[in-house]
């Protein structure tokens, strides 16, 4: 039995990588399992999208005979003094193929003049499951934190480099890849998912 993780996202499958490593089952992207198909994303809550996610792969997998664990992350930023935008529409926010320096400059210049007591944000993350039997197994987890006043940092991925975490001090694309990890709300959704696989799978 193996892990295919339902994302084409290079960044969000660099950090799946290594906050599963060491879990007892192999974990493949579905590009490496060859089970890419293209998902639309129609629901209205990140778990609703992780559930559309999953589901589509482990139809593919399915039709294929495989009996994999197909996992897929919905994940995003929403920032309260937008709205709650990007939120779900994180990815495609400015369009799906516009840059993150581009992205990022518009935030924050639609935040500029915000001051810190209302620039709360947080990252979201669900983790949706289909289990070789057809069970289902989702987790959630956020992380909170401000929008910066500018970009900083090399690390991480999409919106990172203007998500400031107060107890640090700067942006999580300043700290490493392994302190993001332990912090994250994609660490914490798929640890509880390591949990909750370990559980179903006794
Ligand atoms: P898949 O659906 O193929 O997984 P995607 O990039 O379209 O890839 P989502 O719909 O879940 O995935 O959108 C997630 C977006 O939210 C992602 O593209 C980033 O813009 C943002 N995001 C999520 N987690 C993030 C993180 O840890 N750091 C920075 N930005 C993040």
């Amino acid at each position: 039995m193996r892990i295919i993780f339902a994302t084409g996202n290079k960044g969000k499958m660099n950090e799946i990588r290594e906050i599963m490593s060491g879990f007892d089952i192999p974990i493949l992207s579905m590009r490496e399992a060859g089970v890419e198909t293209e998902v639309e994303e129609t629901g209205t809550t990140f778990l609703e999208n992780s559930f559309l996610k999953a589901r589509a792969i482990a139809a593919v997998c399915k039709s294929k005979g495989y009996e994999d664990i197909v996992l897929a992350d919905d994940s995003g930023l929403e920032i309260d003094h937008l709205n709650k935008e990007p939120g779900i529409y994180s990815a495609r926010y400015l369009g799906e193929d516009t840059p993150y320096s581009i992205k990022n400059a518009n935030l924050l210049d639609r935040m500029q003049g915000v001051p810190d007591n209302e620039r709360s944000a947080r990252f979201v993350c669900a983790v949706a499951g289909v289990l070789p039997d057809g069970r289902e197994v989702s987790s959630v987890a956020t992380i909170e934190g401000r929008v910066a006043y500018e970009e900083k940092g090399e690390n991480g991925f999409g919106y990172d480099p203007i998500f400031f975490l107060p107890e640090y001090g700067c942006t999580s694309a300043e700290i490493s890849p392994e302190e993001k990890n332990k912090i994250s709300h994609r660490g914490k959704a798929l640890a509880r998912m390591k949990e909750i696989l370990s559980r179903e799978l006794r």
